[in-house]
């Protein structure tokens, strides 16, 4: 069964112009774009979404980072798509993501990286729900 998945394209690509190529390479890997908007996000919004890094190293400069300019969410449909997100999209850090990866061809290193994929079936109800109502969702289950 096709289930859906969260994605954000970060600040660092929309700025560089690689919005339009990531959503091209994403369709052509088999996902549908169920649902999406472009936003700022505020220093809340960011610490929220990234609760779970609060305390970490890289968590001043990944909320800075992620509010530096506008972002694109999108819930993405496909056959196990979480799972084929993250394959798509690659390694967190490019050095070590697989040619051809999105963060391969686009991301500039750990953090200015691209792309966010939800990163379990459990991250993707939670992060789904974070950005869209439940009545956008509900509208894509057909
Ligand atoms: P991913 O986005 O691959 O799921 P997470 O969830 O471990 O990675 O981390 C969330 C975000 O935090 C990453 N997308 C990246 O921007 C940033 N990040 C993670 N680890 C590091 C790190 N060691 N140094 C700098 N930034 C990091």
């Amino acid at each position: 069964m096709k289930k859906m998945t969260l994605m954000i394209i970060k600040p660092d690509s929309i700025a560089a112009g690689n919005a339009g190529n990531i959503l091209a390479h994403l369709e052509e890997a088999g996902f549908e774009i169920c649902a999406m908007r472009m936003l700022k996000l505020s220093g809340e919004t960011a610490a929220g979404f990234y609760a779970e890094h609060t305390g970490k190293e890289f968590f001043a400069p990944l909320i800075e980072f992620m509010t530096s300019g506008p972002v694109i969410v999108a819930a993405l449909k496909r056959e196990n798509a979480v799972e084929e997100l993250r394959r798509v999209i690659g390694a967190t850090d490019p050095a070590e993501a697989k040619p051809g990866t999105v963060r391969d061809l686009y991301a500039e290193n750990k953090t200015r990286n691209a792309i966010h994929a939800s990163d379990s079936p459990e991250s993707a109800e939670r992060e789904l729900n974070f950005f869209f109502s439940r009545s956008e969702l509900i509208l894509n289950q057909f």
